[in-house]
């Protein structure tokens, strides 16, 4: 594949595609397409204006920093769902923070529109399946369907890692999931709303989950585990960047695909808001949840 300002590297060795959202109608087919491995990743371009995401970062800015949790290399809101770790105070917690969101998509318009639109986009990428939020089963309730994430300059972006590894690091919000979801093979979703001056891009790196499964440590950024317990180093593996504009909407197997996020150059943030996506286990289903 030739590169382009969104996909570059020296190879591009997945297949990773870009679609203008003008096409949306007629690729109903691309999330049973990743699911079918036969498509590895793709980016619909503008499926939101530049004036529906200056709305939306406005939204941003003016909410209280109390709203967000911080992260290693930034902040979050709502509540990422690794917080759950008990039933109780933790469950409470996060769903505390999923009213306030919540209660955002009725009081703002630019909230509501975002979310309405991402659930009409999945429906339609997804055309073959029956598009939902996963149920927590002690409130009875949807869990967050994605987040807003901020990556501020110099804090080191996001660790390599993929959705396989974090699945199995969150076992316990899983086990707390109503629906009947497969969880092997994640997807990962996310809308990007602002990309730093350089930097921020997601590398890609030709190493997948079935032989690659560990780290030495969730903050690692410099090996990965193979299962003959070999330390990678991540600067010897093949990899090529994607990085969308803002606007676009990323879908990529997430889930076996290694990947990070590199560190943010320049003043200006990386935001996204975004999650992950899996299917039911009988296959009619596809759930996108954060
Ligand atoms: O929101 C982002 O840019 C992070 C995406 C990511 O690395 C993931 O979904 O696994």
């Amino acid at each position: 594949m030739t590169n382009t300002d969104r996909i570059f590297g020296e190879d591009i060795f997945f297949n990773f595609i870009e679609v203008p959202f003008s096409e949306i109608d007629q690729r109903g087919d691309l999330v049973s397409q990743i699911r079918s491995r036969t498509l590895d990743g793709f980016i619909m371009k503008n499926v939101y204006s530049l004036d529906e995401v200056s709305d939306i970062k406005n939204f941003l800015s003016n909410l209280d920093e109390s709203e967000f949790m911080p992260t290693p290399s930034g902040k979050i809101f709502p509540a990422p769902f690794a917080i759950i770790t008990n039933t109780e105070e933790k469950l409470d917690s996060y769903y505390r923070k999923l009213a306030r969101f919540d209660n955002y998509k009725t009081s703002h318009d630019v909230v509501g529109k975002l979310m309405t639109k991402l659930d009409s986009f999945f429906k339609k990428v997804a055309k073959n399946y029956q598009v939902s939020i996963p149920f927590n089963k002690i409130k009875d309730k949807e869990v967050a369907p994605g987040t807003f994430r901020m990556f501020f300059p110099g804090m080191g972006g996001l660790h390599v890692h993929c959705g396989n590894l974090f699945q199995a690091q969150s076992m316990f919000y899983y086990s707390l999931i109503k629906n009947n979801i497969d969880m092997n093979d994640q997807l990962s979703y996310f809308v990007v709303l602002q990309q730093p001056e350089a930097g921020g891009e997601l590398t890609i790196y030709n190493m997948l989950w079935d032989k690659v499964k560990r780290k030495e440590s969730p903050e690692n950024n410099e090996f990965v585990i193979d299962d003959s317990g070999n330390f990678i180093y991540v600067k010897d593996v093949p990899s090529f960047a994607v990085k969308p504009k803002p606007g676009d909407v990323l879908v990529f197997s997430g889930g076996p695909i290694w990947h990070r996020v590199e560190d943010i150059k320049g003043a200006i943030p990386r935001i996204t808001f975004g999650g992950f996506l899996n299917f039911s286990k009988g296959g009619s289903e596809l759930y996108y949840w954060s």
